[in-house]
């Protein structure tokens, strides 16, 4: 399979990168799901998985396939896709005796499962497994089964989080970013007062798997445990959280993900005869509501907003650039756009250019610290389908390179050092390898 794989995506020249993408994911395989990295992460990640499963769409059906079952397997009757789906028997904090979901009426009783989400990536995704798919007739099966869950997971978002009604979908965890210790939320944290009594105790596992430098801090994490807690004294019912939870936020990614994710419900729609209108819609709106309420026309950029303070979130992250993806700015917008990103992003010697989660300039930025400064496979994916679908090849293939080039030469890492290229954080990553195969496919030319 493997040599035809690399023929099925014409790279037999990438220094056999195909082949060691799948010989991580194929490591990462645990029977009926990919965990992102064996000891950082032993369970099964939400938006990654949707990741491995856009990265497998183009080799491996069944897998692609079983990846986003697996998922969904762990979805809650309310709609909830929950941002973690648990391995029995794995360290990882917090693990399901920390999140109590059973508290929940809407939880399953099996798997064990987290009580947040993550960044809506999955419609895309499979969309994408099912349009690759060669076998059709298991394609057919694959879309009818999974069409209705992914109804559900996004009626549950514009249910639950649309407080204005208008189609901007509120976070309530930084975790529900998956930017956990972004610089992004250190002015929420600075606003809410946390005695240490409020604080659950827990004991961290990351620091002792990888290195610490690259970790969120302890303060951080008080802040993360402080609000499952929340949740857990109220047993995850929407009502009382959305009244209660001190973190609110208007994030550009997680939204930018969503109108995309709605226009491939639309068409997933289509394709069984079912009535697209709804997700049309909501895609209509919710890139509207980008355009209206996170376009920050003096600084020039897309901002996240603090929903409890109404205040702006003045950090300029990687993922400001996502609404190229939503594909929601003015052709004006957009070129605009694409030159700061062209400042924002750092070479990558010989060719090739990358986007930090955070810019070198900012006074937060670490090169090291995860979430405030390193490079990340999923953050210049976002960047690259946004450039291609503005129009703007040349830059989209600069940053195709940049990415393909750090993998080559350090393998498959969870970031990389912006300023060095060194990889970092956990090692075998999965989605790494996942965003890589499709940026791989992406080098042919369009058939
Ligand atoms: C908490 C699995 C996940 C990614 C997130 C990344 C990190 C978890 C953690 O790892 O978050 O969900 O324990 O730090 O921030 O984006 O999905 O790879």
């Amino acid at each position: 399979m493997l040599q035809e794989s690399e023929e099925a995506l014409g790279t037999a020249d990438q220094d056999g990168l195909p082949r060691r993408a799948l010989e991580v994911l194929e490591a990462n395989w645990r029977g009926a799901s990919t965990v992102p990295s064996p000891a950082l992460y032993p369970h099964q990640w939400s938006w990654d998985s949707a990741c491995i499963a856009i990265g497998y769409s183009h080799l491996n059906q069944e897998r692609a396939e079983q990846e986003l079952r697996s998922l969904f397997a762990g979805q809650w009757r309310n709609g909830l896709l929950p941002h973690i789906v648990f391995a029995d028997g794995q360290d990882y904090f917090p693990g399901p005796e920390f999140w109590r979901t059973d508290l929940s009426p809407d939880a399953p009783r099996s798997p064990h499962t987290s009580g947040i989400v993550q960044p809506p990536v999955h419609a895309t995704s499979v969309h994408q497994v099912y349009r690759l798919g060669r076998d059709r007739a298991r394609s057919d099966a694959f879309l009818a089964e999974l069409l209705p869950k992914l109804e559900a997971w996004h009626d549950y978002l514009y249910r639950e989080r649309n407080r204005g009604g208008d189609g901007l979908i509120e976070i309530w965890h930084p975790w529900e970013s998956g930017m956990d210790n972004s610089p992004l939320w250190d002015a929420v944290f600075a606003r809410i007062e946390l005695s240490k009594d409020e604080v659950p105790s827990y004991e961290r596992i990351d620091r002792k798997v990888v290195d610490p430098a690259g970790r969120p801090t302890d303060a951080e994490y008080d802040f993360y445990a402080y609000l499952v807690k929340l949740y857990r004294d109220r047993s995850y019912d929407g009502a009382p959280i959305a009244a209660d939870c001190p973190f609110v936020v208007h994030d550009v990614l997680f939204n930018s993900l969503l109108v995309q994710s709605n226009r491939d419900l639309a068409a997933m729609a289509a394709v069984v005869g079912a009535d697209p209108e709804r997700h049309e819609r909501r895609a209509r709106e919710t890139a509207a509501a980008i355009e209206r309420r996170l376009w920050n026309k003096d600084d020039g950029a897309y901002l996240d907003r603090d929903v409890r303070s109404g205040e702006w979130i003045e950090v300029r992250a990687g993922s400001s650039f996502a609404p190229l993806y939503a594909g929601s700015p003015s052709p004006e917008r957009a070129a605009f756009l694409v030159a700061r990103l062209k400042d924002f992003s750092v070479p990558v010697e010989p060719a090739g250019r990358a986007v930090p989660s955070l810019g070198t300039e900012d006074p937060s930025f670490e090169p090291i610290r995860y979430w405030r400064g390193p490079v990340w496979p999923i953050v210049n994916w976002v960047a690259y389908r946004g450039l291609r679908r503005s129009g703007y090849d040349d830059p989209a293939a600069e940053l195709r390179d940049g990415m393909l080039e750090l993998v080559r030469r350090e393998g498959f890492w969870e970031h990389y050092n912006p300023l060095t290229g060194q990889g970092q954080g956990g090692r075998q990553f999965a989605w790494t390898a996942g965003l890589m195969l499709d940026l791989l496919a992406a080098q042919e030319p369009a058939a």
